[in-house]
């Protein structure tokens, strides 16, 4: 398998000559990061696979998570087979790590499109899509909605038409890995030098997808059973190169996906309600039974589904208090330093650690 097969491109090779250009002392090679395990990183080179660790350089420099090497993405390696540093991505599917840490974490970097895969009899959710397509169109790819398991259900198109306006335009690939039928849909998007990367609860048949399209059983997939549902089958992320050239990156279910959105994303999934907003009397709206709110009105008159209202609020309530704790964390640690060195000066002092 070559770079090239997994995309590398005479932009990324000019990139990597400037980047590599910064580190006189040392001679790099360009990788791609295919999986991770414990922070050490599986990297494909022009020479075969290799484990890399992160430089503590790199550790160091990085601000959060988000900027240590993601699987996707291309990085450079040196001789002690240590990533110095990342290409820059064009791209990156990002979640929240954890619901209580603002924290971005990267699930595939460098993916040209996001199959968001979803089973069409009991997974379907129109407000998680919603989630799915802001997130998708955050950083930077383009979204497909793959609804699998087409074999179990034949009434697909009141399911997409639940999607409401978020779903105009949206590219939508029906499809049974089960039956291996659709596959046309799903390989229009796939292709040499092309990454796409397979998101969505667990369960919907992602890495069964992975499989069909690998043309052979390189994933583990899972039965699931009414009450053991949840149970995760895939455990890493993995990238895996097609023998038609190109790669996908299969990922583990995800219960929830909290978003790492802005608020420019956000108008984009629900472009009908921000055009509603501009048609309300008062500049500052808020939508909550205001006079001549338009959005109040298209409820009313049954042309906007409350659903999708309540979807919308919740949603902008995220990514405000998203934006607010990335505002105010570097004050908080300040704070939580001052207070570290407070307790530790009283301990210092004559009156040991008696509170004063
Ligand atoms: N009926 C039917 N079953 C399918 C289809 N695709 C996958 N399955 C089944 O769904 C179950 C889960 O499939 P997986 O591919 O393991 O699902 P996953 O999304 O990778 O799940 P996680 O790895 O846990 O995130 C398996 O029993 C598959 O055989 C399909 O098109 N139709
Ligand atoms: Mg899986
Ligand atoms: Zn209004």
């Amino acid at each position: 398998m070559s770079l090239s097969d997994l995309g590398w491109s005479e932009a990324l090779q000019q990139q990597f000559a400037q980047l590599a250009s910064t580190f006189p002392d040392t001679t790099l090679e360009p990788a791609r990061v295919i999986t991770e395990h414990r922070g050490a990183y599986q990297l494909i080179t022009a020479g075969g696979p290799c484990w890399a660790e992160p430089t503590g350089r790199l550790r160091h420099q990085a601000e959060d998570r988000s900027q240590l090497p993601a699987v996707g993405d291309w990085v450079a390696v040196d001789p002690q087979a240590r990533v110095v540093a990342l290409l820059p991505r064009k791209s990156a599917f990002v979640r929240k790590v954890a619901w209580n840490r603002s924290e971005p974490q990267v699930v595939a970097a460098n993916v040209d499109a996001v199959f968001i895969v979803t089973s069409a009899n009991t997974d379907f959710n129109p407000r998680r899509i919603e989630r799915y397509l802001t997130a998708v169109r955050e950083g930077g790819a383009t979204p497909v909605l793959v609804i699998n398991k087409t074999d179990l259900c034949d009434e697909i198109e009141p399911l997409l038409a639940s999607l409401g306006s978020a779903g105009h335009g949206l590219c939508v690939a029906r499809v049974s890995a089960l039956e291996r039928r659709g596959g046309e849909q799903l390989t229009a998007h796939l292709g040499p030098q092309r990454t796409v990367a397979l998101v969505g609860s667990s369960g919907v048949g992602k890495s069964t997808i992975a499989n069909w399209l690998l043309g052979k059983e390189a994933l583990a997939t899972g039965e699931i059973s009414e009450n053991e549902r949840g149970r995760h089958t895939t455990t890493q992320r993995q990238l895996l190169p097609l023998p038609a050239g190109g790669s996908l990156i299969d990922t583990p279910g995800m219960r929830e996906l909290t978003l790492w959105a802005e608020a420019q994303d956000l108008e984009a999934s629900f472009a009908d309600i921000e055009e509603l907003a501009a048609r309300c009397r008062f500049l500052d709206c808020q939508h909550q039974g205001q006079p001549g709110c338009a959005i109040g009105d298209a409820v009313e008159a049954g042309e906007l589904d409350p659903a999708r209202l309540e979807s919308f609020f919740k949603l902008q309530r995220e990514v405000q208090h998203l934006e607010q704790r990335r505002q105010h964390s570097p004050a908080r640690l300040q704070k939580q330093k001052q207070i570290a060195r407070a307790i530790k000066q009283r301990k210092r002092s004559p009156l040991g650690g008696k509170l004063r």
